[in-house]
């Protein structure tokens, strides 16, 4: 599995582990850093051996954001033609969840990049911002978008319009960009735990209650609780449901995954 330049990847039981591995460049997402991560994601996704992934960094970094010097001398028809980091999106097509483990910087692409995750587990030394606007441009994959649906108009206008990377971990919690923090050298290990206790649910349902909770973010409410209840009658066609609260009754673990 190590055959990536710029990740080292592993498995941990069910939970796969994605590390971004750029030291020299704080884990910068060039182009081809990303397209080993969507390939590495997409292996996790499709390995019935494995329930949740997480992403994590290093104690310094994340990730610092886009490689500025790879995009600084492109120009704009070339970007658009070529739909330039387009495939950053691809990572929020995952279908497994994916818990970000976040150590120290987490800046422009690379705040973009955690907020593609499901879950933020922060440790207690990580700063988030958006400093696009110091480099003479504007975020990209999400800085604008998921930014402000977590933390807030206030706070999202205020790091993307001055470009501080002013949200520590406590207050990226309390924002609610982030569901928890940690010291930075336990941050990973709780994000396994946590990926592992997502694991042994059963697989479809942790899929389905990925994507309903995702649809909040796209529809409106009575939209929005129709996609919800139609996913919930349609659990009662799966052995799952009727094992899960078999179970349940007579007070013994569930053995999910029978077909
Ligand atoms: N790109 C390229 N190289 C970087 C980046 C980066 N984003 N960040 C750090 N590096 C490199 C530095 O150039 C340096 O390399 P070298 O040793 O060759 O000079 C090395 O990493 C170490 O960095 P520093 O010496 O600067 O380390 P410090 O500890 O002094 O500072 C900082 C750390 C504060 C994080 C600093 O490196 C910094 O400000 N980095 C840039 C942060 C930034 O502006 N990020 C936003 C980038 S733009 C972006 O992300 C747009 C996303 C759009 C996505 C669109 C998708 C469709």
């Amino acid at each position: 599995s190590q055959k990536y330049q710029h990740l080292l990847v592993e498995s941990r039981n069910q939970v796969g582990l994605v590390t971004l591995n750029r030291p020299k460049a704080l884990n910068a997402l060039c182009s081809d850093l990303f397209t080993e991560l969507n390939e590495a994601l997409a292996k996790f996704d499709n390995d019935d051996g494995i329930g949740a992934i997480v992403l994590t960094g290093s104690e310094k970094a994340f990730a610092a954001g886009a490689d500025i010097k790879e995009m600084s001398n492109t120009n704009y028809i070339e970007n658009f033609q070529s739909n330039f980091l387009g495939h950053w999106t691809q990572i929020s097509k995952t279908r497994k969840p994916i818990i970000a483990a976040v150590n120290g910087f987490a800046l422009g692409g690379g705040c973009e990049l955690a907020m593609m995750c499901d879950i933020i587990y922060a440790g207690d030394k990580a700063k988030f911002g958006q400093p696009e606007i110091k480099l003479g441009t504007i975020p990209g994959a999400g800085g604008t978008q998921r930014l402000t649906h977590a933390v807030g108009k206030s706070k999202a206008m205020e790091m993307v319009l001055t470009g501080s990377w002013n949200l520590s971990a406590e207050e990226a919690e309390r924002a609610g960009l982030v569901s928890k923090v940690f010291p930075a050298d336990k941050v990973v290990d709780e994000a396994v735990k946590t990926a592992g206790k997502i694991a042994e649910h059963s697989r479809p349902m942790v899929q389905m209650a990925k994507e309903a909770v995702n649809q909040a973010y796209e529809l409106n409410l009575s939209s929005g609780l129709l996609f919800e209840r139609r996913l919930f009658h349609s659990t009662f066609g799966t052995a799952d449901q009727r094992e899960g609260m078999q179970a349940f009754i007579e007070k013994r673990p569930a053995k999910f995954g029978q077909k």
